[in-house]
This record gives C-alpha cells, sequence and structure tokens, in this order.
C-alpha cells in the first residue's frame, strides 16, 4: 500500500502500537515539510525571474520598434486611454530601468545607417570603462551608446567591445547589472544584432519548462505574424532543434492551439 492509502485508512488512534504510531507521524511531519519546501521553490523562482509580465512587455516592445512605430504606439495609445504614455510609463516604472525606458520612448535614436569609426571605438571604450574596468557600474554610459546610436553603428561597437575587453557586450551586461534593467539593455542589444532571434528566444521561453506565459505567447504571435513570423521561425529552427510549430502544438491545446498555429503559417 502506499503511504497515501496507509495514511487515509489507518489513523494514528486506530495504530495502536507505538512503533506504527511514530512512523504515521514521521511521515505526516515529512510530507508537510515537503510541501512547505516546494512551495518556497516555487516563490523564490518567480522572484528571480526578473522582470514582471508587465515590465517585460514594455521592454519587448520598446526595445524592438523603430521610431516611427513608438511614435504611433504614443499616439494610439494617447487616443484610447486618453493619457500619455510617458506619463504612465513613470508612474509604473523608477530609477535607471525608467530613464532607458523613457529614452526609447522619445525615440531620441539615431535612424540612419552611417558608422562612425572613431566614434564606434570611443563608445567601446567608454562602456568598458563605464562597467568592467570600473568599481560598480555608470549606468548612463550605457544609456546614452545603447539608446541613442544606429544599429550599424552599434554592431560595430559590439565588436569594438569585444577586442577591447575579451567579453561579448551581453556577458558584460549579465555580470555588471540585474533585474529589469539588465532585461532591457540585454533586449535592446539582442534586437540590435538579431531581432527574429530575440523574438525566437522570448517565444521559446515563454513555452519551455512549468506552464506556458500566455501573455507573451499570445502577444510575440499576434504581433510579429504579418512582419516576420518566417525569419522568426527560421531562428527558432536554428536555435533549438525544433520546429516553432511543433513546440506551439506540443505546449498549447483547443481553440488557442488553432489560432497560435494559424499565425505561425506552415511547420517550415
Ligand atoms: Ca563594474
Amino acid at each position: 500500500a502506499t503511504i497515501i492509502e496507509i495514511l487515509a485508512h489507518r489513523t494514528i488512534a486506530q495504530s495502536g502500537t507505538t512503533p506504527i504510531l511514530f512512523v504515521s507521524l514521521y511521515i505526516y511531519i515529512y510530507i508537510v515539510f515537503l510541501i512547505l519546501f516546494l512551495s518556497l521553490i516555487t516563490k523564490s523562482l518567480t522572484f528571480v525571474q526578473g522582470a514582471g509580465t508587465e515590465e517585460a512587455c514594455l521592454i519587448d516592445i520598446l526595445a524592438s520598434r523603430s521610431k516611427a512605430e513608438i511614435k504611433e504606439i504614443i499616439a494610439t495609445y494617447k487616443k484610447e486611454h486618453g493619457k500619455s504614455l510617458e506619463d504612465d510609463v513613470c508612474g509604473d516604472t523608477s530609477g535607471m530601468f525608467q530613464r532607458v525606458l523613457v529614452s526609447l520612448l522619445t525615440a531620441g535614436r539615431d535612424e540612419s545607417t552611417k558608422v562612425d569609426e572613431a566614434q564606434a571605438v570611443q563608445d567601446a571604450k567608454d562602456i568598458y570603462e563605464a562597467g568592467e574596468a570600473h568599481w560598480g557600474t555608470d549606468e548612463v554610459k550605457f544609456l546614452t551608446v545603447l539608446c541613442v546610436r544606429n544599429r550599424n553603428h552599434l554592431l560595430r561597437v559590439f565588436q569594438e567591445y569585444q577586442k577591447i575587453s575579451g567579453r561579448d557586450i551581453e556577458d558584460s551586461i549579465k555580470r555588471e547589472m540585474s533585474g529589469c534593467l539588465e532585461d532591457a539593455f540585454l533586449a535592446i542589444v539582442k534586437c540590435m544584432k538579431n531581432k527574429p532571434a530575440f523574438f525566437a528566444e522570448r517565444l521559446y521561453k515563454s513555452m519551455k519548462g512549468l506552464g506556458t506565459t500566455d501573455s507573451v505567447l499570445i502577444r510575440i504571435m499576434v504581433a510579429r505574424a504579418e512582419i516576420d513570423m518566417l525569419d522568426i521561425k527560421a531562428e527558432f529552427l536554428k536555435m533549438y532543434g525544433k520546429t516553432l510549430h511543433s513546440f506551439i502544438k506540443g505546449d498549447t491545446s483547443g481553440d488557442y492551439r488553432k489560432i497560435l498555429l494559424e499565425l505561425c503559417g506552415g511547420e517550415k
């Protein structure tokens, strides 16, 4: 008989002899501890995850959209909510994370394709000195480069950074920062390097492991369906050795699955 059956069918009073009483008590305490322990683990896991779903949503959108798209988002937000998106973001966030979001919102990024060689070398040095070569981190330097420079220029900065520091910029961000700020800077760097790969990773993480973060899955599938879904699927397959289609199929069910697969398109 299993422990549960023993416990269910034999109360302490019924068990009579002392050894059995102790064994039952022991098993009972063991189970209570196990439950407490497991709930503690689940709690601490949600704590370490860093950005909650709402912060992650802000990061995903603001880090990946162009100047024109952000302007449109701000206008639509104003029309639908009668409030300024910037004010609401400021009301809900704080510190450097807030400054990064506002910087992305005010769309100060240069969108030309010009690479200024000397400036790129200087930017890489500045970031290195503000981070790895500095006790603590001067996050403002990261912000001025990552939120302002154009994509081609940044790709050059990342190369130069690797040369100077011997590290990938993503590793340094992970070493120097934490929480939402780390997530925001990482998202910016990943979007600059390869936007479809960034979304492939977000989709993968929304489904792998226990449960599915439906809000992330839905948002990205709907937002990218007609933009770069083919590229995202190709990156997904390259990164995880499985098709996005098969992943969604295995992780969802019913009409919800049908709609997501429709947005995903064919297996390939
Ligand atoms: Ca440092």
